[in-house]
């Protein structure tokens, strides 16, 4: 194990024993309603939330605020973690690369009504950053910001699940700039706005604050099989 390898391990070892039970207490944990986020994980149940529809991969919207693409070669991209953290940290393209990568399927539902299922999603976990950046003691949320100017909350019981992940290749391909190039957020178990693309920042934080949409009407739980869309 190099050193990196070890102060991963370390820090995701901190970071499930002081979340571990806040995380088993969430919904998609503690429902008896299926976790949606995945074949694995949907027992038998219906494959998409209540009020979904199902789209195919090839017809997946692009959704923004319409504020103009960013254009972020991946040369370019650097990930800034700070906030209420040990370690503040500035990540490039390479070096996301360069941490474990995790593949996984999960699915992606949309707050406006459309599910595409069982995505080909690879990149590197949520948790592995964070076990890098080591948020403080006091450190409860984050704040995802993006170039285009979007945000996003979480609560960290959320943000380390092991299916959020740092996406830079979708169905075995770079994530398009459309689609939140060269590296997007995504969060299964959560609405998919939680998924910031062109993510720049993950700012950790000692309280809650919310984000783009969650100040303007959205849920600030955002389960799909809660059906929790606005508050
Ligand atoms: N930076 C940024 N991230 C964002 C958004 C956005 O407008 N800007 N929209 C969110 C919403 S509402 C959804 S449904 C998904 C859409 O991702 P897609 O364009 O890949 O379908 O991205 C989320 N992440
Ligand atoms: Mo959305």
């Amino acid at each position: 194990m190099d050193d990196q390898q070890r102060r991963i391990a370390e820090g995701v070892a901190l970071l499930r024993a002081r979340f571990g039970e806040k995380m088993k207490a969430t919904p998609s944990l503690a429902d008896a309603s299926p976790q949606g986020d995945g074949p694995a994980n949907r027992h038998g149940m219906p494959k998409e939330p209540p009020g979904q529809n199902v789209f195919e991969k090839h017809e997946w919207p692009v959704m923004d605020l319409g504020t103009g693409t960013p254009d972020l070669a991946p040369e370019r991209w650097r990930l800034v973690v700070d906030g209420a953290v040990e370690t503040p940290l500035e990540l490039s393209y390479a070096g996301l690369l360069a941490l474990p990568q995790v593949d996984e399927e999960a699915d992606f539902h949309c707050v406006t009504g459309w599910s595409i299922l069982d995505v080909a999603f690879r990149g590197v976990r949520l948790e592995t950053v964070l076990a890098l950046a080591r948020p403080t003691a006091a450190a409860t949320h984050l704040m995802a910001h993006s170039a285009d100017g979007y945000s996003t909350n979480l609560p960290l019981e959320e943000a380390l699940k092991p299916d959020v992940l740092l996406v830079h290749a979708v169905e075995g391909k770079p994530v398009t700039r459309e689609h939140g190039g060269p590296v997007r957020i995504v969060v299964p178990q959560l609405y998919a706005w939680k998924g910031a693309k062109w993510l720049t920042r993950l700012e950790l934080m000692t309280q809650d604050r919310r984000g783009y949409w969650e100040i303007r009407g959205y849920s600030n739980t955002a389960h799909p099989w809660r059906d929790d869309r606005t508050w």
